[in-house]
């Protein structure tokens, strides 16, 4: 795969309180406004197995308590190796989160892990992307909190909220393996965003980690599963379980962030053409909602807009692989003017013009370079942009993984941020937001050609990202992926590059690259002072260039080797040319300077 890229600027920060609370409470967005609702979400039905049960059948579950209507049953349990949250959340194959007690323990391992005050009769909100195993996962983590005093629990019709709407309601229980397949065969994951929508930091799960070695008992509420299927309030004693429109709040929150009638007028000119393929995963939900009941697209600009518990045998993940069908659309002749996918759980998002591809790296660029005049939300300029680390740009500052954007737009120093995994997001919330990404592009074509009559040649995506480069400069960016690698030859590998980055030293020659310097990224958030250490091996050389190293938190198997490719082209006469020859000589040092052949025994990077 290869992504190129540009980044324009990057952010400033200084120290803030960090965030307190953990779990929020009414003050929630979600909730008492009752609307009708649409029939059902097209699901399968299954029975749902037992999935918590004793784990020594001589210990009949004991009732420890009965407060206020409910009966609670403690569960000895024993603890579970390998339950170690990675990047977003814990990721796994759905067999092995249908072991026994295997999802039970870390949900009760959570509750163990915070503050009683934070949960106990608060509010907490449960939403997923559809995938299979998430409507047992859903009854088994009501229960859960039922029995620790959760007093409240939103959910989701049919168990459906996407990322960014669980971050618009302040936090709670994600069932998602992002843009991991679904199904019998595939993924199952689970996250956890604490109050400010944000995902949990380190310190709560490895807190959770902690726990899930030492849990001995699991405590469940003697509750009947609740019917998902139909909007409204199931009491249970002084605990209630409320089924809200996954849909409405989320669209009005964006609302009030973009200019509708601005983008309508693009949707609805004749001369403008636009597509968005759901991937069968959840922005299914939402994309007529949005695209054509609010926006004026036409029903069939949305392709694949059915949720479905296996994506539809598809992959749901946004880029040129995975969405070859979109790129297909895109790329034939007489093609639309715009497309865009988005991945399992909706925070992903992949643009696409006419013939034109723009990377993750560009997009967030050229939404940061153009939010103040296109979008309302940022009529007052933006307050600080950031990427990950391994994301192109001038700036290293934040690691790998959405979590660590939170606290900085807490703090007010972050408007825009992105990540080179088609990650695009704002302050808005406190999850990358895929349909937030597409409105943003819509927002500024729309700006771009609101004045342009009818046959008059438009302004395209291709030539906003090219009029960027020809300011900015272009950076050019890859990411080559190893996967499933054996994760002893994966971690020697890595240990070994540790080893060379810190005997390197500045001036150091490398080919025809002369060496700045070369670390392992540790990161202190500037608003906590948390520190996390080995986020990636870095090699930075005078001209700007990077290649960096890193394993992925967010495979369900083996170790997934990633290496990053960075340069940077002042010259605009060059910006036309391919990646992959414009980075050759970068990648091939990558590849020799690593060793990467024969620690992996991999020849290339995985095929998809
Ligand atoms: C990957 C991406 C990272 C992203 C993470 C979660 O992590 O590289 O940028 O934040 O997925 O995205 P890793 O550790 O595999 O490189 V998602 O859409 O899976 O919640
Ligand atoms: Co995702």
């Amino acid at each position: 795969m290869a992504f190129s890229s540009s980044m324009i600027n990057s952010f400033i920060l200084s120290s803030f309180k960090p965030q307190q609370s953990i779990l929020s409470f009414p003050s929630i967005s979600y909730g008492d406004s009752f609307k009708p609702r649409k029939p059902l979400l097209p699901f399968r039905i299954r029975s749902v197995p037992t999935l918590i049960r004793a784990t020594s059948s001589s210990s009949f579950p004991a009732t420890i308590a009965e407060p206020e209507g409910i009966k609670i049953n403690s569960i000895p349990s024993k603890p579970i190796k390998g339950q170690k949250t990675g990047t977003s959340g814990l990721r796994k194959k759905v067999k092995v989160f249908m072991q026994e007690n295997y999802l039970a323990n870390w949900i009760q391992a959570l509750f163990n892990s915070l503050p009683p005050e934070d949960y106990k009769n608060g509010v907490l909100v449960l939403g997923g992307d559809g995938r299979y195993f998430n409507r047992e996962a859903a009854q088994i983590i009501i229960k859960i909190a039922a029995g620790n005093g959760v007093g409240k629990i939103l959910v989701g019709q049919e168990g459906i909220l996407s990322t960014p709407a669980v971050s618009a309601a302040n936090g709670g229980f994600i069932m998602s393996a992002s843009h991991n397949p679904g199904g019998p065969e595939y993924d199952w994951g689970i996250k956890f965003n604490y109050s400010s929508g944000q995902p949990a930091p380190e310190s709560i799960t490895d807190k959770i980690y902690g726990n899930t070695l030492s849990i001995s008992e699991i405590k469940i509420a003697d509750i009947p599963d609740v019917d998902l299927s139909k909007t409204g309030v199931t009491k249970f004693g002084s605990f209630s379980v409320e089924v809200i429109d996954p849909v409405s709040d989320y669209l009005e929150l964006l609302e009030s962030v973009f200019d509708f009638q601005l983008i309508r007028s693009l949707i609805s000119r004749p001369d403008f053409r636009f597509t968005f393929d759901a991937m069968h995963a959840v922005t299914g939900a939402y994309a007529k909602p949005m695209f054509v009941d609010k926006l004026g697209a036409s029903p069939d600009s949305i392709a694949n807009g059915i949720p479905l518990e296996d994506f539809g045998h598809g992959h749901p993940d946004p880029n040129l692989t995975y969405a070859k069908d979109l790129v297909n659309i895109l790329y034939a002749e007489n093609g639309p003017d715009f497309g865009a996918a988005s991945d399992g759980d909706g925070d992903r998002n992949m643009i696409l013009g006419r013939r034109f591809f723009v990377t993750p790296s560009d997009s967030v660029a050229v939404i940061a370079a153009n939010a103040r005049e296109a979008i309302p939300y940022f009529k007052d300029g933006v307050k600080g942009l950031a990427r990950s680390m391994p994301t192109s740009g001038a700036l290293d500052r934040v690691p790998t993984g959405w979590k660590f954007f939170g606290n900085l737009m807490d703090a007010g120093k972050l408007s825009v941020c992105g990540e080179e995994s088609f990650g695009t997001g704002s302050d808005h919330i406190r999850e990358k937001d895929g349909i937030w990404a597409v409105l943003a592009w819509l927002s500024i074509i729309a700006h771009r050609n609101k004045d342009k009559k009818a046959g008059e040649k438009l302004i395209s995506v291709a030539d906003v990202v090219k009029e960027h480069w020809a300011t900015y400069g272009r950076n050019f960016f890859s990411r080559y992926d190893y996967e499933e690698c054996e994760s002893e030859g994966a971690n020697k590998m890595v240990a070994y590059l540790r080893e060379t980055a810190s005997k390197s030293k500045t001036g150091d020659k490398y080919g025809s690259y002369v060496l700045q310097f070369a670390d392992d990224f540790t990161y202190t958030d500037p608003v906590d002072g948390s520190v996390v250490s080995k986020q990636g091996v870095r090699f930075v050389f005078s001209d700007g260039s990077r290649i960096i190293y890193r394993l992925s938190g967010t495979g369900s198997a083996g170790a997934t080797v990633r290496v990053y490719i960075e340069q940077f082209e002042p010259d605009a006469s060059k910006h036309d040319l391919d990646a992959q020859v414009a980075l050759k000589p970068l990648i091939d040092l990558a590849l020799s300077l690593s060793k990467l052949k024969d620690f992996t025994g991999r020849e290339k990077p995985t095929e998809y």
